[in-house]
């Protein structure tokens, strides 16, 4: 009987470009991992995704191919849904936006609060490209952010200090499209009422938090937000590629894509609905107060799947009519990088699931990715290490230990599992020892804490080997051969746990497994308990992970791009360079914090007979009055800069901690204020 009714989604990828290795560690291994998990739970779980088909990011891709956006999601869908397939992905259903059934679902949503009166009809200004003619979406202006300086940041939103902020308030805008000065043209939107639901929304994170334990970033950005305090929002853009909005004043405009994508899960769900003939289906899940509903996603949409969402369903749940869950847990991941740097496909750096599925077989990918996935803090994926995870630990550890048993088991045994004979005190351990894995690894898969699940199996196939090393079987055979089946029957059973625990992380190589041990998995807590018979018969061994030769590596290192390479190369200074670099020891003589600001500190300094301002982005990790008396090194020659409008000369020197927090650098009391630092 099934226990609990589960709904996963992934994020859905814009169908703009192929799927990397960072999008899978971020928002699609973990999750398929923790769905295979729990379908052998036995528990009632649907894993929806799809493409995201509209908005900008697809109408950029399009202008720089110059071809219709049409042309970008019908390649892309096509392509990631492959790409997916290939990896092992087991979405119930991959779906797009593009679909009618979506259409109508984003459509039905916006006019239910447009009916009722929520949405507010308002004019803003908006910038306007007069050269292309046309209202330029957030992504396509750049300029200086007013909160910190960015000079990178977009239209509305800044990704250095996470700033939201109207438009109009941008410093420097430019347009992406023809490089000048956009200017700012009148239009009419219609806005969600955000704000009306922050009391409701607090309570939802804070209640779902204290009963499930969301993850501290998650838990602290909604917090950031919150402190904010949440204003009303645009849910319609001056863009023609998307869903209309189904109101006759609004020609020409579209459904902001954030406000339709997050209605793409439950399309999907829809969508699957109709392929199994069964139209009730979808609100099983959608519509029962006594789902589990977990969205996986990344760092950058947190916002989306914690507030926005929550707030539009919260709004159609007052309409009265069916009621929708609302995600239970938003386990978001942070980043995978790519050798060291960002995943950048204009910059060639990284690679497509594709081409590594076109040289290496998925599992080793998925083994990889899941043993190192950015949970806490960012992490990197590099080639010398998928080597080494692949021939030290599933070569050497789990192939070598399933190998050395079947092998011995047909040389002795005719391939049939051996009588458990006479128990001794290691025997009766090691059964023991495998009995309390399926437990520890589902305690850290609930808590969203697949790495560390991966990581644990593996000790499973460790214990083996040592268990198999201290009963040296190859002596057994000889002097006692009850005693020798008997350490071949616990391996063997051991291996079967194996094969169960690790089917949602390998799921290509476990089937092998499955059929090598002439068996089928069985509910996941039931996997510890011995499960083949004896005189039951195996089939023949197959090597299920060879080892990855130096040369294959070598030849993908090399294919790195040489300009991203010499950059690095030019990136090393000589002494006379460091030297120019004026590191000095200041004592921090007065702090507070800086008004509006999150993150910034204003402190004071002395050097030996100078005292100076410095503007410093540590307010998160340090109160100021701690830093009073404290001294720290200061970039002493750094140009002069301003901070919300003060005045920053110089810089302090700080680590990023692995919580994601700043420790600046101290230097003892002993040192004299001004000492230059060599
Ligand atoms: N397409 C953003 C992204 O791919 C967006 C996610 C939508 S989830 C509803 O990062
Ligand atoms: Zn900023």
């Amino acid at each position: 009987m099934a226990k609990e009714k589960i709904l996963v989604t992934s994020a859905l990828p814009y169908a703009n470009g192929p799927i990397h290795l960072g999008h899978l560690s971020g928002a699609y291994l973990p999750a398929d991992i923790y769905v295979r998990y729990k379908r052998l739970n036995d528990d009632d779980v649907i894993y929806i995704c799809g493409s995201d088909e509209h908005g900008v990011p697809i109408t950029i891709s399009a202008d720089k191919e110059k071809v219709s956006p049409q042309v970008i999601i019908d390649r892309y869908h096509e392509a990631n849904k492959k790409a997916f397939e290939r990896f092992g992905m087991s979405f119930d259903n991959y779906s797009r936006t593009s679909l009618p059934i979506h259409h109508e679902t984003a459509k039905e949503f916006f006019l239910e609060f447009y009916n009722r009166g929520l949405l507010v009809e308002k004019k803003s200004f908006q910038f306007y490209d007069e050269k292309a003619n046309m209202f330029l979406p957030d992504r396509y202006v750049e300029g200086t952010c007013p909160k910190c300086g960015n000079e990178e940041a977009r239209s509305d939103e800044c990704e250095n200090c996470g700033a939201l902020y109207d438009p109009s308030e941008l410093k420097n805008p430019k347009s992406k499209i023809s490089g000048g000065a956009p200017t700012l043209k009148e239009t009419t939107h219609f806005y969600f009422p955000l704000g009306k639901y922050q009391p409701a929304l607090e309570k939802y994170v804070d209640e779902m938090n204290n009963k499930y334990g969301w993850k501290d970033n998650v838990l602290q950005y909604c917090r950031g937000w919150f402190k904010d305090g949440l204003k009303e929002r645009a849910i319609t853009r001056d863009l023609d590629w998307g869903i209309k909005v189904p109101v006759d004043s609004a020609a020409g405009k579209v459904i902001y894509v954030w406000f339709e994508a997050v209605l793409g899960y439950i399309s999907s769900t829809k969508e699957l609905s109709q392929q199994k003939n069964q139209p009730e289906f979808w609100k099983k899940y959608w519509q029962d107060p006594k789902t589990k509903y977990i969205a996986f996603i990344g760092k950058d949409n947190i916002v989306f799947h914690t507030i926005i969402f929550p707030a539009i369903l919260m709004a159609w749940n007052e309409s009265g009519k069916e009621q929708y869950c609302l995600p239970q847990n938003v386990p978001a991941n942070e980043f995978l990088n790519f050798e060291g740097k960002k995943f950048s496909k204009s910059r060639g750096w990284g690679i497509d699931v594709d081409e590594f599925l076109d040289l290496f077989a998925p599992d080793l990918l998925r083994y990889t990715l899941a043993a190192n996935l950015p949970e806490t803090r960012d992490t990197d994926f590099y080639w010398k290490e998928f080597q080494l995870r692949n021939n030290s630990e599933l070569a050497d550890i789990l192939g070598n230990f399933i190998n050395r048993t079947f092998t011995f088991v047909f040389k002795h045994f005719d391939g049939k599992v051996p009588m458990l004979g006479k128990l001794e005190k290691i025997d009766e351990d090691m059964l023991k020892e495998i009995s309390e894995y399926p437990k520890r690894i589902s305690d850290l898969f609930e808590k969203y804490k697949i790495r560390d699940g991966v990581n644990e199996i593996m000790n499973l196939a460790r214990d083996g080997n040592k268990y198999f090393n201290d009963t040296e079987p190859w002596k057994t055979v000889k002097s006692d051969k009850e005693k020798c089946g008997t350490t071949l029957n616990i391996c063997l059973q051991a291996i079967y746990t194996l094969a169960e625990l690790f089917s949602p992380v390998l799921p290509f190589s476990t089937e092998k497994l499955f059929k090598m041990l002439n068996a089928k998995p069985v509910e996941w807590k039931e996997s510890g308990k011995p499960q083949l018979k004896e005189g039951h018969q195996l089939k023949k061994t197959e090597i299920l992970f060879p080892k990855i030769e130096d040369e294959k590596i070598e030849a993908q290192i090399n294919k790195l791009p040489k300009s991203e390479l010499e950059k690095e190369k030019t990136e090393l200074i000589s002494y006379d360079d460091f030297m120019k670099i004026q590191l000095n020891v200041a004592e921090v003589i007065e702090a507070e914090k800086v008004k509006k600001s999150k993150k910034l500190l204003r402190l004071k300094v002395k050097l030996d007979n100078e005292e100076r301002q410095v503007i410093a982005g540590i307010a998160e990790s340090y109160e100021p009055e701690d830093l009073v008396g404290k001294k720290v090194v200061i970039v002493a020659n750094l140009q002069p800069a301003k901070l919300m409008s003060l005045e920053s000369k110089g810089m302090i020197l700080a680590v990023e901690t692995e919580d994601g927090g700043l420790q600046i650098l101290n230097v003892s009391e002993k040192v004299k204020n001004g000492t230059r630092v060599k």
